[in-house]
C-alpha cells in the first residue's frame, strides 16, 4: 500500500537492513556505512538519535541507532523539542497541541515536512536564488542582495500542511498521519516575493510561479526534484508572500527551510518552498513536481468516503480553510475532585479573510459558549483566544473549539472526505476528567 520510500526505519530494516542502510544513509553519505558514516550521512543519523555520534566509525551497516528502535516513534529530532516523528525518510514531525501555546511558534517546535532528503549545506554565505522566465531580466540574488535591494518586513505568519489531520480519515488516506499539529506561527522576515517579481519585470504573459529547492530526491536521483509547488500570480503578489531568510529573528532552523524560503501564508504549506534556489515564472501553471495527479489536489465536487476520483477531476487546493486549536489545557489532563471551571485558550487561523468568532463546547457540541478572540496582528498571523469553562461535577469531558470566518465558513464537525486526505478543518476536541 504505503509506497516504500513512505515506510518507516523500522519496518524498513526489519525486512532488509542492508538494503535499508542503503537507502537511508548509503545514498546521502555517498558510501556506505561500514566505516564510512560521515558527511550528510552522519549529520542524518545524528540528527534522527538528537546527538552527535563519537564512534560513528565503529557503527555496524545495518545497526537500527538504539534511540530509534527503542522509541518506535522514530526518535527526537536535533534542534527540535517534542515533536512527534511521523516518519525518518524523508523527515516528518509535528508538533503536539500544547506545545503549540505560544503565540510565536519558536524555530524547535515548527513541525517538518520533508519530501525529500536534506540539502547538503544550509550556509547563507554563498547561498543564491535565480528568477526566471517570464520576466524582463533574469535575476540572480545572494541573501545579501536581497537584504540590501529591498525592503525588509517581519510578520508572525501562519504555515499550516495541507495533509495536517489527515489521520482522521476514513477509509485511511496515504500519506503522514498527521493529527493536528502540522501548522505553525514563526515570525518571519525576508521580503515581498512581489517586490523581487517586480524588480525582474513580470511580464503579461505571467500566469503562476514554480518553485525550487536544494532537496535532494529522496531516490538521489539528480534529475528528480523532491517537491516543486508554486503560486497563481495574485497570491505570488499578496504582500504577505516573503522570500523569508530569517526565522523568530535568527537563522531559519535548517528542518525548516535553511538558509532561505518562501512563506506563502495561508496557502497549503507545500507552496511554502523551503531552501530555495530558483523561482521560474510561468506561462502556464506551474507542472513541476508534486503538481499534477493526486498531490496536493482535491475533487472539483463533494465525493462519498472511499470514491476513487479520476485524477482529471481533481484541483489545485486554494487557501487553507477555517480552524482552531485548543492549546491548553494537555489534552488527557486529570484535574483534581472539587474542579469547577477551566481556563481554555488556542489560536485560530484562516487561509483568507478573518477570523470571525471562535466557540467551545463541554458538553459534545450542544451548547457553545464564545471564546474571547483577540485581534489578528496581520492577516495570516493565527489569533488567540481563550474561554473560561464550567465543569459541573467530576467525570470525562471534552472540551470542543470551532471557529467561523467573515464569510460565514465554520469548522464542520466530520470530515469532508477526499483521496488523498487533505483540507481537514474538523473541530478541534481535547479531553479533561475531574476526580472524584
Ligand atoms: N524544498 C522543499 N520545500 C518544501 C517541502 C519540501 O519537501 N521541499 N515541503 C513543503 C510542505 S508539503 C510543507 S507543509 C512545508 C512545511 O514547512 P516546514 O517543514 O518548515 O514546517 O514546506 C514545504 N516546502
Ligand atoms: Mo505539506
Amino acid at each position: 500500500m504505503t509506497k516504500k520510500t513512505e515506510r518507516g526505519l523500522c519496518e524498513l530494516y526489519a525486512e532488509d537492513p542492508e538494503r535499508a542502510d542503503y537507502l537511508v544513509f548509503g545514498r546521502i553519505a555517498g558510501a556506505d556505512r561500514r566505516g564510512f558514516l560521515k558527511g550528510a550521512g552522519l549529520a542524518a543519523m545524528g540528527a534522527a538519535v538528537g546527538a552527535t555520534i563519537p564512534f560513528s566509525a565503529n557503527m555496524p551497516a545495518g545497526l537500527i541507532p538504539a534511540a530509534l528502535a527503542q522509541t518506535g516513534d522514530g526518535g527526537t529530532i536535533e534542534g527540535k523539542d517534542g515533536l512527534t516523528v511521523l516518519n525518518d525518510r524523508p523527515v516528518n514531525a509535528e508538533t503536539p497541541a500544547h506545545l503549540l501555546d505560544d503565540d510565536i511558534t519558536p524555530n524547535n517546535r515548527h513541525f517538518i515536512r520533508n519530501n525529500g532528503q536534506m540539502p547538503e549545506t544550509h550556509d547563507p554565505a554563498g547561498w543564491s536564488m535565480k528568477i526566471d522566465g517570464e520576466v524582463g531580466e533574469e535575476l540572480e540574488l545572494s541573501i545579501d542582495d536581497l537584504r540590501n535591494n529591498f525592503e525588509v518586513v517581519s510578520y508572525p505568519l501562519c504555515i499550516e500542511c495541507g495533509g495536517n489531520g489527515r489521520s482522521a480519515f476514513n477509509p485511511p488516506a496515504r500519506g503522514n498521519q498527521w493529527t493536528v499539529g502540522a501548522v505553525g506561527n514563526s515570525q518571519w522576515t525576508g521580503v515581498r516575493l512581489a517586490d523581487v517579481l517586480k524588480a525582474a519585470g513580470v511580464k503579461d504573459s505571467a500566469v503562476y510561479t514554480g518553485h525550487y529547492g536544494a532537496d535532494p530526491h529522496l531516490s538521489g536521483d539528480p534529475e528528480k526534484d523532491s517537491l516543486s509547488r508554486g503560486l497563481p500570480m495574485d497570491k505570488a503578489m499578496d504582500p504577505y508572500t516573503l522570500i523569508a531568510f530569517e526565522q523568530n529573528g535568527g537563522p531559519i532552523n535548517p528542518f525548516n527551510g535553511a538558509p532561505l524560503r518562501v512563506v506563502a501564508p495561508g496557502y497549503p504549506g507545500s507552496a511554502s518552498q523551503k531552501w530555495l534556489k530558483r523561482i521560474w515564472v510561468r506561462d502556464q501553471v506551474h507542472d513541476g513536481a508534486k503538481m499534477g495527479g493526486m498531490s496536493y489536489r482535491v475533487p472539483a465536487y463533494p465525493v462519498a468516503p472511499g470514491t476513487d476520483v479520476p485524477t482529471d477531476d481533481m484541483v489545485i487546493m486554494g487557501p487553507m480553510p477555517i480552524k482552531s486549536l485548543i492549546t491548553n489545557p494537555v489534552d488527557g489532563l486529570e484535574l483534581p475532585a472539587g474542579t469547577s471551571s477551566i481556563d481554555i485558550r488556542g489560536h485560530a487561523w484562516v487561509g483568507e479573510g478573518a477570523v470571525a468568532e471562535v466557540e467551545v463546547s463541554n458538553d459534545f457540541g450542544k451548547t457553545w459558549m464564545r471564546a474571547d478572540l483577540q485581534a489578528a496582528p496581520n492577516p495570516y498571523a493565527w489569533q488567540r483566544w481563550t474561554a473560561s469553562v464550567p465543569l459541573p461535577g467530576r467525570g470525562y469531558y471534552e472540551i470542543w473549539s470551532r471557529a467561523t470566518d467573515d464569510q460565514g465558513r465554520q469548522q464542520p464537525f466530520a470530515v469532508s472526505w477526499n483521496p488523498r486526505g487533505y483540507l481537514n478543518n474538523t473541530y478541534h476536541r481535547i479531553s479533561l476528567t475531574v476526580a472524584a
